[in-house]
C-alpha cells in the first residue's frame, strides 16, 4: 500500500475511502465503522447521520480492505417494536464487530429519551441480524468484546460515564454475553496529556504474541474545541484486566483536511482494525465524524510503543 507515513500509522493515499457520495440512499455522513474479515472479504458496518441528525448503520464490502462498495439498503435502523424500540428511538451508532465461533457479535450504541446504552446483536453472515440484548444500563458507550473467553467468561472493555472521574476504560465479564459484571477500571486518562479529558475503547482487541492490542481514542479539550486522537495499549493474554503498557504518545491525530474539518471538527475515531498475515494491521477511522479512512501500521511497532514508551495505566 502506498501512502503517507507521519508517525506509526501509514495513511492510505486514497483516503477518504468512503463518503456519503458512495451511499445509494440519503445520508449526511459515513463514519465510525467496525470492520472484519468474513470469508476472504472485508465487511464494514458504518454509521451514518440522516438529515434529521439521527444515526443508522450501513454495510459495505471489499476484496482488498481499501475499496468498498455499499449495499443498497442500510444494515440496521432503529427497532420499531419490543424493548429495543424504546432504547433505539433516537438512533443506532458506532458498531464494533467481534468474530466469535462461526458468527459475529455486534455491539452498538443506542440512543433514546432515556439516555445512551449499548445493545448486542449477532449475525452469521451479514445478511440477517438478530438483536440479543441491551447489555449496559444508561451512560455507557464504546463496548468492545474480546474474541476469546477467559476462565470460561466473556470479557469486554467498556466506558461508563461519571461526573466524579474522567471517563475511563473499564473491563467487565459475562458467562453468557447478556449479564455483565465484576467490573473494574483499568485505564484512566492522564492529566495534562493528549487524552486528559476522556478515553474510550475503539477497535475489537487484537491477539498478538505479546498481548491483546487495544486501539482506543482519547480526547483533549482546547480553547478551540475537543481533539480526538487514537492511542494504543497492551493487555496480558491470559488476563486482559492486567495492562502491560499504555503508549504514552498518541498513534494518530487529525491532520488531513477531512479529519480536521467536517460534521465534528478534529476527530479521528476508530471502531475497527483488521490484523493481516504480514504482521500489519489495517486501522479504520472516521474523519471528523464525516468520512471513513484507513491506514496500516506494524503490529510489532505498536506493541513496542506500548511496552517501551509506557505510562501508568491508572495515573502516577
Ligand atoms: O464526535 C466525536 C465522537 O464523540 C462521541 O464519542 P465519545 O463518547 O467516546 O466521546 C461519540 O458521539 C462518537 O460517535 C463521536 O465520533
Amino acid at each position: 500500500m502506498s501512502g503517507s507515513r507521519r508517525g506509526v500509522v501509514n495513511r492510505y493515499e486514497g483516503n477518504p475511502i468512503l463518503t456519503k457520495k458512495d451511499v445509494p440512499y440519503p445520508v449526511e455522513t459515513v463514519h465510525n465503522a467496525g470492520v472484519v474479515r468474513c470469508k476472504d472479504r472485508y465487511v464494514m458496518l458504518f454509521r451514518s447521520h440522516l438529515r434529521n441528525g439521527r444515526s443508522i448503520v450501513g454495510i459495505a464490502e471489499s476484496d482488498d480492505g481499501f475499496h468498498f462498495e455499499v449495499r443498497s439498503e442500510p444494515f440496521m435502523t432503529p427497532a420499531t417494536e419490543g424493548p429495543f424500540a424504546t432504547y433505539e428511538e433516537f438512533g443506532v451508532e458506532d458498531p464494533r464487530i467481534c468474530a466469535v465461533g462461526d458468527g459475529y457479535l455486534i455491539t452498538y450504541s443506542v440512543y433514546s429519551r432515556h439516555g445512551v446504552r449499548i445493545a448486542l446483536a449477532r449475525t452469521a453472515d451479514f445478511e440477517r441480524v438478530e438483536r440479543l440484548g441491551l447489555i449496559t444500563p444508561a451512560d455507557c458507550r464504546n463496548v468492545v468484546i474480546f474474541p476469546e473467553k477467559f476462565d470460561g467468561r466473556y470479557a469486554r472493555l467498556d466506558r461508563p460515564h461519571s461526573e466524579i472521574t474522567p471517563w475511563s476504560i473499564w473491563i467487565s465479564y459475562s458467562p453468557d454475553l447478556i449479564h455483565w459484571g465484576d467490573s473494574r477500571i483499568i485505564i484512566k486518562p492522564m492529566d495534562y496529556h493528549w487524552d486528559e479529558m476522556k478515553i474510550g475503547p475503539g477497535a475489537t482487541p487484537i491477539r498478538t504474541e505479546s498481548g491483546w492490542l487495544n486501539i482506543f481514542h482519547g480526547v483533549f479539550k482546547t480553547m478551540a474545541g475537543a481533539v480526538y486522537r487514537l492511542g494504543a495499549a497492551l493487555h496480558a493474554l491470559e488476563d486482559p484486566s492486567r495492562v502491560l503498557g499504555v503508549a504514552d504518545e498518541w498513534i494518530l491525530q487529525p491532520e488531513d483536511p477531512w479529519e480536521v474539518s467536517g460534521y465534528v471538527h478534529n476527530v479521528v475515531f476508530a471502531c475497527g482494525a483488521v490484523p493481516e498475515d504480514d504482521g500489519t494491521v489495517k486501522i479504520y477511522w472516521g474523519g471528523a465524524d464525516t468520512v471513513m479512512c484507513v491506514g496500516t501500521a506494524s503490529i510489532a511497532e505498536l506493541v513496542e510503543l506500548c511496552l517501551s514508551k509506557s505510562r501508568p495505566p491508572l495515573g502516577a
